[in-house]
């Protein structure tokens, strides 16, 4: 299949590429969650929701692999290091009680991915401690098993988590395609120039292209599969 995109086409066949979304969690995208509670506005983030749910559905029906990321903690905060508690100086940060349970503890209410998106049975939930979905996990061993070559990818935020993965997909060998409206951040800056940067001199991290247009092909993708199946 060949989405449009920038810096070109992005060739890609649904057997050997994943829709990894990361960290959509309740947390970072709904309101009354911890991101809201930084200052943050989180309609930037929730409005990459419903373009997601499109493709999560249409990367279902075309069988395939999908794998969700979250960020968090163990209960205990072991895994969590010392400088990442402290940065930021906040007076309710990783661990404490928060709107949403324990912030960033996996099993938190907040700590989960937004109803939308729930991952169905099959579907692995990595659960990383850090910024990038390689980092400390086993998601590198999941896709390479399952013959995995290029990521689409969605998911909050955009300069931070999705950018660092794509940055560690690009090292590992994957080609990532991120697509723009699926990725938010909370400064709209920082999507302007995230997006650019991973496009940027020849697709220096990967390529970009939108939900409409890969709907588009996964779509046909769809209907000639039916019409070969329906011809038996
Ligand atoms: C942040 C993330 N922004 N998932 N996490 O702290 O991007």
């Amino acid at each position: 299949m060949t989405v449009q995109a920038e810096p070109y086409e992005f060739e890609f066949d649904p057997k050997t590429a994943a829709l990894l979304i990361i960290d959509m969690q309740r947390d970072f995208v709904y309101r009354g969650g911890f991101g809201e509670a930084l200052g943050n506005d989180t309609s930037l983030l929730l409005k990459a929701v419903p373009p997601t749910e499109r493709v999560l559905k249409a990367a279902r029906r075309a069988g395939m692999f999908v794998a969700h990321t979250r960020e968090g903690h163990r209960a205990d905060l072991s895994d969590l290091p010392r400088a990442k508690r402290a940065r930021g100086r906040l007076k309710v940060g990783i661990g404490d009680p928060g709107p949403m349970g324990r912030i960033l503890v996996r099993g938190e209410h907040g700590h989960d991915i937004v109803d939308e998106l729930r991952p169905m049975p099959g579907e692995p939930v990595v659960d990383k401690p850090g910024k990038g979905s390689f980092y400390a996990t086993d998601l590198d061993t999941i896709l390479r098993t399952r013959g995995i070559q290029q990521l689409i990818v969605c998911g909050v935020t955009t300069e931070v988590c999705v950018h660092t993965t794509v940055r560690e997909a690009n090292d590992r060998g994957y080609d990532c395609l991120v697509l723009e409206d699926c990725v938010g951040s909370y400064f709209a800056e920082f999507q302007d120039a995230g997006i650019k940067m991973i496009k940027a001199q020849g697709g220096i991290f990967g390529w970009v292209s939108d939900s409409t247009r890969l709907l588009e092909v996964l779509g046909k993708g769809q209907t000639a599969r039916e019409a070969s199946s329906a011809r038996g």
